[in-house]
This record gives structure tokens, C-alpha cells and sequence, in this order.
């Protein structure tokens, strides 16, 4: 083979990368490059950004360690092309001798189709390789959606448990069940405070890359400061570590729990380095598992935390590859309300949605509950637009790429794909925050109130919301309940919740 130009994304900070398998160090060129276009194509979290490119720096690092050739593009270069084709051409001019491009699928359609094209733009022939730093193909998650109406992540999973024999006793699953989900739901007793938390220092390579960020995003959401992620595969390899020794254990018990001014809990928080490719799932699941079998954490746990991982992870990724480019689009419940200021400002008397945008604005996280049950849930119930909730998402969560971020907002939160993912919309009203949280204590308007001035608005959103969706959720059985109470209520208080929930609609922008 002759010399190869081998682009390396953000997000494919991997050494087993496909399209590295066969580099060759002094002969091959790599490249990655900070550009413009995928900083803004949504106006990415400032830390989002600033964790990326020092991931990205710190990666280059180590490709040269191991001998490669790297051109590396910073932000600042002032020749910078802005775009990564543009980056691409700039590489092959500098070098003749290049005669091909090597790519690694990438995440998102929107650059994935663009990728595509390539071959016919640049003077060198492009060879696109899957991503198979995923557990599952997406040639295995076809075959597992063939034939099927509806694609359960619970069916996928238990395939998913059987061919790498995660948690297997043989061909059971240990401990006798598959799912140990209804074990994870306790309250969190007042008081209780969750584990300390390993983070890195910033070194001076991820301490060049915040103030390049604070430099040239200024106006993009969210701080900077405190910047507690690891940069480097040996920092994230040790906080992953250090999560399985000490916190892992009480990972199951209080999942769904939030807590004012404890944004971590018993939360892995090891999602933006899987998603940058900094740590492998499958060795993370091997080590949860290796947890398990020694004793040193329980069933329960290890169970749960594999299962976002080998399941509901891959889940979501064959989902949005599956029917992406038209999932994006659809709008089932036709929501057509504006985002609402207090999504990027947290200024809102809603005590839950302040808490959860200040956490996101200063950490560039929130677990996932908060971001099911407080921002999406609300979403849901005041009928976002879809496209609007999305790009938030997208935007605010270090974590978050669209082949994930989209399932998980549009299909889980929003309903917008009319069920595909979920047999229900997750719609909650105050008393469920109240019991999982406690942030009603410290809210201006009363949890328990159903009606008025001083009533939680998730009160009466969430009957707004059944009323209005009525005629589309209609067939839904797991809705027959609130629907049937919803029908059984009188005219006067049915209207005394449509008026109630426009005035608060119409007064926070939305509608
Ligand atoms: C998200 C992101 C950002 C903010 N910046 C860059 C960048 O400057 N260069 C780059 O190669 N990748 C970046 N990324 C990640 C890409 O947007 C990501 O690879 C695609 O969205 C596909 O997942
Ligand atoms: Fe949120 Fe309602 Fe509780 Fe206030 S009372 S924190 S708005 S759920």
C-alpha cells in the first residue's frame, strides 16, 4: 500500500480505530483537526468543546508516542479551513505522495452523508470502514429488527447478554433473571450524601485547550471552570477503575434519585469517555462483571450498569442508524412550542428545572433522570418542538452525539416517534418529582396544589397534556388509566386545566 491520509474525528479518539489498524508509522499521515463547523453546527457547550479538542490534543500525543506522523489543526491556526473536508484537501495539498483517504464511519448522518461524497470532491480515492469499536454491528442489529414490529430493548439486550456471554451462568442469565431493574428505585433517604468522586487536574495541554475555547466560543453556553473530566485514555482508564472499586456497588439502589447540589450520586459519569472512544464498553462491561464474580459488588448493580451499556448504548445506536434520516423529522405528537429562555438560563421559579440547567450550564452533565423526568419530561408535557428539545440536548451534554443524544430525547423523552421506542410517553406530574427528589421543598409553587396561581406546573401541564393528546394516545393501553380519568373529569375543571396551562404556556414563551 502507498501512502494513506487517515482522518481521525473528535469522537474516534481510539488506537484500535479501523481506519488505524494498518497504519503505518513514517509512512502514513493522520490527521485531526478543530474546526468551526463541527463546534457549531449546534453551538456546543463550551466544556463540550473544550473536553473534546484537549481529548483530541492529547490523543495526537499518543499517536506520536507510538511512532505515527500527525497533523494536527488547532483552533487557532489562523490558515484553519474551518470544516473538515476543508482540512482534508489542505493535507493532501501539503503532502504528493498521499495517494488515498482512510475514514472510520462516523456518528452522525449529517457528516456521515457528507462523507459520502467525498470521492467525488477530492482528487484522492476515500475508503470508508465501519465503526466497530461498538459492540454490536450494524449488520447484527438488522438482523436482530428483521421481522420484528417492535424493536424492545429488553429482547435486544438478552441477545446482547448471550452472544458475549456477559452475566451468563451458562445459557441463564446469573442470579436467575435478566433485569433486576425493580430492585433500583429507592427513595434516597434525606440526608444521605453520595460517594466522593475521582476527578483529573487539568494538565497543561487540557488547560491550553479551555482558554483556546474561552477565546473563540465565548458567547457558546455553559463554564468552563470546573473542568474535573480526564483528557487523556490513562486518566479515564483510572476513574473507571476507581468507579468500580468503590462507587459501582451502590450504583443500582438509588438510580432514579436527585438531590440538590449533588449532581453526581452513585452516576458512572464515564459516558463522555466512552463516547469519545477514550474507554472500550465491552472491557468496561468485563470489568463491571469482574466486580460481580469477586464479590466486591452486587447483582443488582453490576446488572443495571451493564445494561445501559451493553444494551440500552447499543440499543440506541442501531435505532438512529436504522431509521435515520426520517426519524429526526417525525413529530407524532405534533409539539410545536418554542424552547423556553430558562432552558439556557435557568432563570425559572420551577425549582426542579433551575436545578437541573444550572447543574447542566456548570457541568455539561446531568444524569439521566434529570434529563428524562425534569427537562425532557417538561418538554413533553408543554409541547416543545421537537427539532428545538433536540438541539439542546444535543448541544449542553458533554456526552452527547446525535447517534445517542436523538433516541434518547426524540424516541424516550418527547414520544415523538409515536412509540417506536417506548410503549408509553414518560409524562410525569409534580408528585413524581416530589418523590424521587428534593427539590419541591425549596419551590416557590406548591407540588401537592392542583389548580392556581401557586399550583406545580407539572401539575396541570400533565393534564393538559393527556386532554390535548387525547385523540393520538387514545389506543395506548398502559394510558388507559389517565385517560379514562381525564374523560371522567367535568367539563368546568377540564377547562380550569386548559386555562391554567395556557396562561403558563403563553407567560414562559412556549406557546
Ligand atoms: C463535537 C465535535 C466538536 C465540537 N469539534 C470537533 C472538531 O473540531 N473536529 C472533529 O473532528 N470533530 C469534532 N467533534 C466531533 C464530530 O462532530 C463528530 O465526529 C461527528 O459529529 C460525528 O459523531
Ligand atoms: Fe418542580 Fe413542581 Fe416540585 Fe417546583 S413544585 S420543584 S415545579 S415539581
Amino acid at each position: 500500500m502507498t501512502a494513506q491520509l487517515r482522518l481521525v474525528l473528535g469522537d474516534q479518539l481510539s488506537p484500535g480505530l479501523a481506519s488505524l489498524a494498518d497504519a503505518v508509522p513514517g509512512r502514513d499521515l493522520i490527521l485531526l483537526a478543530e474546526v468551526a463547523r463541527e463546534a457549531t453546527y449546534v453551538r456546543h457547550h463550551k466544556k463540550k468543546i473544550a473536553f473534546i479538542f484537549a481529548a483530541m490534543r492529547q490523543f495526537a500525543r499518543e499517536l506520536e508516542a507510538a511512532g505515527h506522523t500527525v497533523r494536527y489543526v488547532p483552533i487557532t491556526d489562523p490558515d484553519n479551513a474551518g470544516d473538515l473536508l476543508g482540512e482534508v484537501r489542505r493535507a493532501l495539498a501539503g503532502r504528493a505522495d498521499l495517494t488515498g483517504l482512510v475514514l472510520t464511519r462516523c456518528g452522525e448522518w449529517r457528516l456521515d452523508s457528507q462523507m459520502r461524497d467525498w470521492e467525488h470532491e477530492l482528487p484522492v480515492p476515500v475508503e470508508l470502514r465501519e465503526d466497530d469499536r461498538f459492540i454490536c454491528s450494524h449488520a447484527r442489529f438488522a438482523a436482530f429488527a428483521r421481522g420484528r414490529k417492535q424493536l424492545r430493548m429488553e429482547y435486544f439486550y438478552r441477545e446482547m447478554r448471550r452472544e458475549t456471554g456477559l452475566l451468563m451462568d451458562g445459557d441463564q442469565p446469573a442470579g436467575g433473571r435478566w433485569n433486576y431493574d425493580a430492585e433500583n428505585r429507592a427513595a434516597l433517604p434525606a440526608g444521605t450524601l453520595g460517594p466522593q468522586r475521582r476527578w483529573a487536574a487539568p494538565d497543561a495541554i487540557t488547560d491550553r485547550a479551555i482558554a483556546d475555547v474561552a477565546a473563540r466560543f465565548p458567547d457558546h453556553f455553559g463554564d468552563l471552570e470546573p473542568f474535573l473530566f480526564a483528557t487523556t485514555r490513562t486518566d479515564a482508564e483510572a476513574i473507571a477503575a476507581d468507579f468500580i472499586a468503590r462507587i459501582l456497588p451502590g450504583f443500582g439502589d438509588h438510580q432514579d434519585a436527585m438531590v440538590e447540589g449533588q449532581p453526581w450520586l452513585w452516576h458512572a459519569v464515564l459516558s463522555m469517555y466512552l463516547n469519545v472512544g477514550l474507554l472500550d464498553p465491552l472491557a468496561l462491561c468485563r470489568q463491571a462483571e469482574a466486580a460481580y464474580r469477586s464479590g466486591a459488588a452486587p447483582l443488582n448493580a453490576v446488572e443495571g450498569f451493564i445494561r445501559q451499556i451493553l444494551g440500552w448504548r447499543e440499543y440506541v445506536r442501531g435505532i438512529y442508524w436504522t431509521f435515520m434520516p426520517d426519524y429526526a423529522g417525525l413529530n407524532a405528537l405534533e409539539a410545536r412550542g418554542r424552547l423556553p429562555d430558562f432552558y439556557w438560563t435557568g432563570r425559572t421559579d420551577l425549582n426542579c428545572i433551575a436545578q437541573v440547567v444550572g447543574e447542566t450550564r456548570r457541568h455539561a452533565f446531568a444524569h439521566h433522570i434529570q434529563r428524562l423526568m425534569i427537562t425532557g419530561n417538561f418538554a413533553l408535557l408543554a409541547g416543545i418542538d421537537p427539532v428545538a428539545v433536540n438541539d439542546w440536548y444535543l448541544s449542553v451534554y458533554a456526552d452527547a452525539f446525535e447517534w445517542v443524544e436523538l433516541p434518547n430525547t426524540h424516541g424516550m423523552a418527547l414520544f415523538a416517534d409515536g412509540g417506536l421506542m417506548a410503549s408509553k410517553p414518560y409524562a410525569a406530574s409534580g408528585a413524581y418529582i416530589d418523590r424521587m427528589s428534593d427539590y419541591c421543598a425549596g419551590c416557590r409553587y406548591d407540588v401537592k396544589a392542583k389548580a392556581g396561581p401557586k399550583a406545580c406546573p407539572f401539575n396541570y401541564l400533565y393534564w393538559d397534556f393527556i386532554g390535548r393528546n387525547e385523540p393520538r394516545l387514545r389506543g395506548n393501553m398502559r394510558l388507559a388509566n389517565p385517560l379514562a380519568t381525564w374523560r371522567r373529569f367535568t367539563p368546568a375543571r377540564q377547562a380550569g386545566i386548559q386555562a391554567d396551562a395556557a396562561r403558563f404556556l403563553k407567560a414562559s414563551g412556549i406557546a
